[in-house]
């Protein structure tokens, strides 16, 4: 049902976009077709960078309308034939003081709020759990070291495996399952080349650098599925490794891991049988 809901919220904003009427143009947790904002956002850090955003946009905006101003005034009053004989003018101390403070108060006003946000990307929150994602060519391996330290993949579900209402592209075979409203500390590193973390709606992108162990962090506030891409080029597959976040409840949560712990606890005995097995008749 949570499907049907997505798609129908999906082409409602899809015809909302299409008619002009400058509804939200952006999905939560995934892109939507003519996307023109950033996605939406399910953690408080997204929703400062969104702020953030929007807030520079119109700085921006007024900056550039003041200049465009300016330079209309130029054209039409002192162009040759208007102002034939222009003024000397070369300094004015009241003007030039103006145009020196002014923009020194508008990057202090940016600065501001760039710090703030900055402060809450960068400082971690005490975590409620922690999950280790590895990038590898080309996918990832999400581990959970409070919880029992077991360790899966996350591949990619390929166009002719895809189920009804599956994302192209983005759905993957075994998502990585937080709880909703705790705060995930995620560490991140990379396997083989350069890769990158990143979670659009939930405000967080981080390189996974081999040797290195980065960290992030996100506390969603919606339950769902988040998806996110592999943001480094790193290899051929790069563009079919994405990130597929869901976010449930706490009882949810706790099911999940103890379903997780027996089957990817099997899984890793399986493969290692599956090794030993082809490794003896070398032996022998
Ligand atoms: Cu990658």
């Amino acid at each position: 049902m949570k499907v049907f809901s997505r798609l129908a919220a999906f082409a409602g904003g899809a015809g909302a976009a299409a008619l002009g009427a400058g509804a939200a143009w952006a999905g939560l947790g995934q892109p939507s077709p003519w996307q023109m904002d950033l996605q939406e956002s399910a953690t408080p850090v997204m929703t400062q960078i969104a702020a953030f955003h929007f807030f520079l946009l119109w700085v921006i905006a007024a900056i550039s309308a003041f200049v465009l101003g300016l330079l209309l005034i130029i054209i039409v009053r002192f162009n040759a034939r208007a102002n034939p004989t222009p003024s000397r003018t070369t300094h004015n101390t009241p003007l030039e003081i103006i145009w020196t403070i002014v923009p020194v108060i508008i990057l202090a006003t940016i600065a501001v709020p760039s710090f703030r946000l900055l402060f809450s990307q960068l400082d971690v929150p005490k975590p409620d759990l922690t999950v280790k994602a590895t990038g590898k060519q080309w996918f990832w391996t999400y581990s959970y070291p409070d919880n029992g330290n077991f360790e899966f993949d996350s591949l990619m579900v390929a166009d002719k495996d895809l189920k009804p209402g599956q994302l192209r592209l983005l759905t993957v075979d075994n998502e990585m399952v937080v709880p909703v409203n705790k705060v995930v500390h995620v560490l991140v590193t990379g396997a083989d080349v350069i890769h990158s973390f990143a979670v659009p709606s939930f405000g967080i992108r981080i390189d996974a650098i081999p040797g290195r162990l980065n960290d992030t962090w996100f506390k969603a506030t919606t339950e769902g599925v988040f998806y996110g891409q592999c943001s480094e080029l790193c290899g051929k597959d790069h563009s079919f490794m994405p990130i597929a976040v869901r976010v449930v409840s706490e009882a949810d949560f706790n099911k999940w891991l103890g379903d997780a712990k027996k089957k990817y606890a099997t899984d890793d005995s399986a493969a290692h049988d599956a090794v030993a097995a082809a490794r003896t008749p070398a032996v022998q």
